[in-house]
């Protein structure tokens, strides 16, 4: 009898013929469909035997190689949850994601094993490694394996991954997606973009959040369709490999990074057919720029960890820039006001909420946090401000959430400020995105020094380097001698982001 394991199916089902590509590596390697089922059954027999079980976690933090794709889909056929941690979270970040995760396994690049063992022993779990070669223990243990396995049963509502995503109050929170929450927004998103088996995806995200994850990955395996797997983003690669691909999927630093190249041309990108921008807003000149250079209008689409993706541009029809188009089929999304949660009428300003098969089961541990974040309807509150405009389209206008998003990734001031003011010479600080050219918001950190500290932006850089991922730490450290405040107290941060707004006007 074979067993059913919903997402993993899904992908079997859609795939070509053994011999089809799935993805070549900008080091000359190819990994054809069959050995990607081959492979990936090695390893899920690797994990089996290392003891985990269904249902355990195995957090993974390593460089983007063809064989961390493998793990993740070993950990779905043998029913573990995957837990993907960015590269560049330092020691006292895993730390926090082991205690609160209880993985069973811990998966670690060589280099960084001495330390991870420890941390990992300390909650009980095992640790292997996974080298940016794809070479380590546990390619070690998976390659002296049979090919075949017999995938362990998972329904629609099982975990398949948990990804932690940073909290307004600064603990960081697993947000728990089901095999179906991946299934339908990949069946969906397939469709809705027609992807299909001739596509070739220029794939330089990385692969440890939804994006390049999820939505990259996922929808090219539905469509069984190949990648250009590039080990991180290089504009001028991605200008080369565009006359051998048809799509491109990136944050909106991408875009940006990619109009400075001269040969970003209509000729070179001539055989490319969709190119999609999400995770942080595309501003509307980069939207036009583009169409300028390329003669393509980017398809802006709208997501977040908690939901996977939520609206898209149409495929055929306008693709406006500066909004999100319109709620993907099966998605339900309303404005709502915050405070009351009463539906807002067409064009006013309120909370995104959205609903539908793709949101989340919740967040890992944290029944409170889950209840607060979602209506008694079911709907779950984005945190995202927005409108619906008189033709439908959604635009998102603000957060409602103190969140900076850099270069695609999101950065929780309340995170740097608990750093910052443990420091001792510091009195308070407020930290604040301010618009960036090139990551679209710059980290700030405005910071009151206590009486008689002369303590500097380098001792606070310093001070952090160890403890938060270098993509959290403040570009610019201005120091004042008090933050502006309300009548209630509450320190003004549209303020600071007034005053301090062109400060990286010529940062390139
Ligand atoms: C790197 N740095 C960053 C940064 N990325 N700083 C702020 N923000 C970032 N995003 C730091 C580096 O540590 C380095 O520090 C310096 O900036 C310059 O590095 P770089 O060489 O220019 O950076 P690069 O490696 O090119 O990375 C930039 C990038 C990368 C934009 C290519 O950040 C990236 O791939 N972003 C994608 C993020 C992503 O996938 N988000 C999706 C989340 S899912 P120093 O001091 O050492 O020089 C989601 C849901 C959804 O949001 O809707 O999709
Ligand atoms: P994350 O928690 O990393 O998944 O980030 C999700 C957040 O990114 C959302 O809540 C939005 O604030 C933001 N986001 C994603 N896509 C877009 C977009 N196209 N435009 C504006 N913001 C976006």
């Amino acid at each position: 009898m074979t067993m059913t394991n919903h997402l993993f199916d899904a992908f079997r089902a859609s795939m070509p013929a053994p011999g089809q590509m799935l993805m070549e590596t900008d080091n000359g390697r190819s990994i054809s469909y069959g050995d990607m089922l081959a492979r990936s059954g090695q390893f899920a027999r690797a994990l089996v035997e290392t003891g985990v079980q269904p249902g355990d976690r195995v957090a993974v933090q390593v460089e983007k190689t063809p064989e961390a794709l493998l793990l993740y889909l070993a950990c779905l056929r043998a029913g573990a949850v995957f837990l993907p941690l960015n590269t560049a979270y330092t020691l006292p970040e895993l730390d926090y994601f082991f205690r609160d995760a209880e993985p069973r396994l811990v998966v670690c690049d060589p280099e960084k094993a001495g330390d991870i063992q420890s941390l990992a022993a300390s909650v009980g779990a095992a640790t292997l490694t996974l080298g940016r070669d794809g070479r380590g223990t546990l390619a070690d243990r998976a390659k002296v394996q049979p090919e075949d396995f017999a995938n362990v049963a998972r329904g629609p509502d099982d975990l398949a991954a948990i990804l932690y995503t940073s909290g307004t109050t600064g603990r960081s929170k697993g947000a728990m997606l089901s095999h179906e929450n991946l299934a339908s927004n990949a069946r969906v998103l397939t469709e809705h973009w027609r992807f299909g088996a001739d596509d070739v995806l220029i794939h330089s995200l990385p692969i440890f959040h939804t994006h390049g994850l999820f939505v990259a990955t996922n929808v090219i395996l539905m469509a069984g369709a190949k990648m250009l797997f590039e080990q991180k983003f290089d504009p001028a690669r991605v200008i080369s490999l565009l006359p051998r691909a048809t799509a491109l999927m990136g944050v909106p630093t991408f875009y940006v990074r990619l109009l400075q190249q001269e040969g970003l041309t209509k000729a070179v990108a001539s055989h490319m057919r969709l190119f999609i921008s999400g995770s942080a807003p595309l501003l509307a000149e980069t939207h036009n720029a583009w169409r300028e250079r390329t003669g393509h209008a980017i398809l802006e689409r709208y997501g977040m960890t908690e939901t996977n993706m939520n609206t898209s541009n149409p495929y055929d029809g306008e693709r406006r820039a500066g909004t999100v188009g319109f709620p993907l089929p099966g998605v339900s999304l309303r404005i709502a006001d915050p405070e009351t949660a009463k539906p807002l009428a067409q064009g006013e300003i309120g909370m995104i909420e959205v609903k539908g098969p793709n949101v989340f089961a919740g967040y890992w541990r944290m029944s409170e946090k889950t209840k607060a974040e979602f209506r008694g309807d079911g709907f779950f509150i984005t945190g995202d401000l927005g409108l619906i405009d008189a033709d439908g389209y959604v635009h998102i206008v603000g957060r409602g959430k103190d969140l900076i998003i850099s270069g695609g990734y999101n950065v929780y001031p309340k995170e740097i400020e608990s750093e910052i003011d443990a420091l001792e010479g510091v009195g308070e600080s407020a930290v604040i995105g301010v618009a960036h050219p090139d990551f679209g918001e710059g980290v700030t950190a405005v910071v009151v020094r206590r009486p008689g500290s002369a303590i500097s932006a380098a001792d606070i850089a310093g001070a952090i380097a160890g403890r938060l991922a270098k993509y959290k730490h403040p570009k610019q450290v201005i120091f004042v001698d008090e933050l502006p405040r309300n009548t209630m107290g509450k320190v003004q941060k549209n303020v600071l982001r007034e005053t301090y707004k062109d400060i990286y006007a010529k940062a390139g």
